[in-house]
């Protein structure tokens, strides 16, 4: 069998996902190559060696040059903060390396378009970490929708709130931090959470036309970690936006980082002319689905619960009733990923599917700023 090594750049949350689904995913799917973690590239060389030695890595480099130069790595995985994706992602693509890249692809359109061209001028095979597709749940939605069950849709609404960053004292940049950070992150809640909702939209729901929108930034200044000085915060704490898909349905989609008692509500609703369904992060493994072709009397919201082997991904795991989690979205993504080598492809979301959530962040973000209806580039 072939081998598949892997060059991970960046050992936080992310990392530690994307590693878990390395070594995980052979192990539940079979792959066509057996991945094997032969770098990780970080600056703290003390933090970096306990990364690899947790994680499993056979070596590790504090340049991420050095890591793209080596013969003995074929894929890129880029788990580093926003403003790194750019350069390392087209790096390895003309160094002729597979790249898969956390979410957003860039900090803007502008880096994402130019990451898109040059993994399909070299040809390779690339994806974008939006795991929550991947949520068996989510994908069986998108099977009832493709089967035409929903029918015409009419709306879409979707909404990702957390809460992290209400007190005044918390500190902008540097590890952990970065998402704070404007330069850093190239947005807040839009490129971050708000990308995730446009993502599954434009997978379930199809193109995006136009958007309005507004954002706001609760607190205005922050001690920045780096410099040690109150420095102005850049980045949206809040979005609230209405769009137009393509299709005639309309949209509202909300995040935010300041909805008290929230960590990570993700929830989505979709509503067709014959069915409707809602699916809710927390209770993951769940699709509330309401049908109206049911018999009258008995007609009612149902709550699927997926587990069973039918439905996707899940004949992988364990018994039918018993769930999976959060960490499995990775592993089905990259299980996805291996299988979609041979064809050159890689898994969906590709780069040129993540920079469509780019022109969509970016319209919001610009319609925030003119306070007028955005068209969405294409
Ligand atoms: C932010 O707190 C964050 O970690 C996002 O960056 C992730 O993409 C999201 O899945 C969970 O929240």
């Amino acid at each position: 069998m072939n081998t598949l090594n892997i060059g991970l750049v960046g050992y936080g949350f992310m990392g530690r996902t994307h590693s878990n689904a390395f070594h995980q995913a052979p192990r539940f799917f079979d792959l066509p190559m057996r991945p094997v973690l032969k770098a990780v590239c970080a600056r703290n060389p003390e933090r970096l060696r306990t990364f690899a030695s947790n994680w499993g890595y056979e070596s590790v480099e504090t340049d991420w040059r050095a890591l793209v130069d080596r013969k003995d790595i074929d894929l890129i995985d880029i788990a580093s903060p926003n403003d790194t994706h750019h350069e390392i992602a087209i790096a390895a693509a003309k160094a002729g390396k597979m790249v898969m890249c956390e979410k957003p692809l860039g900090r803007d359109a502008k880096e994402a378009e130019a990451m898109v061209e040059a993994v399909e001028s070299a040809g390779v095979a690339n994806s974008v970490w939006y795991n929550y597709r991947r949520v068996p749940a989510v994908t069986m939605l998108k099977q009832l929708i493709d089967e035409g069950r929903l029918g015409r849709v009419f709306h879409y609404r979707a909404k990702f709130l957390q809460d992290w960053t209400i007190s005044q004292d918390l500190p902008q940049g540097g590890e952990g931090l970065w998402r704070l950070d404007v330069k850093v992150a190239g947005s807040g809640v839009t490129g971050d959470l708000l990308a995730h909702c446009i993502d599954t939209a434009l997978w379930l729901n199809g193109p995006i036309t136009d958007v309005t929108a507004m954002t706001e930034t609760f607190v205005k200044a922050r001690k920045h970690n780096l410099t040690g000085r109150i420095e102005p915060v850049g980045i949206d704490d809040a979005s609230a936006v209405l769009s137009r898909f393509a299709n005639g349905s309309m949209a509202t989609f909300e995040a935010t980082r300041y909805a008290r008692g929230h960590k990570a509500l993700y929830t989505l609703e979709i509503n067709g002319e014959h069915a409707s369904a809602f699916w809710d992060l927390h209770d993951l493994h769940r699709i509330q689905y309401f049908d109206h072709a049911d018999e009258g009397r008995v007609r009612g919201w149902r709550n699927i619960h997926v587990t069973d082997g039918d439905q996707p991904y899940m004949k992988r795991w364990w018994v039918p009733g018993l769930q999976i989690g959060y960490e499995h979205t990775f592993i089905h993504q990259f299980a996805d990923f291996c299988c979609g080598i041979e064809d050159g492809t890689g898994a969906a979301p590709s780069f040129r599917d993540a920079l469509a959530t780019d022109y969509v962040t970016d319209a919001i973000l610009a319609s925030a700023r003119s306070g007028k209806w955005e068209a969405v580039a294409s």
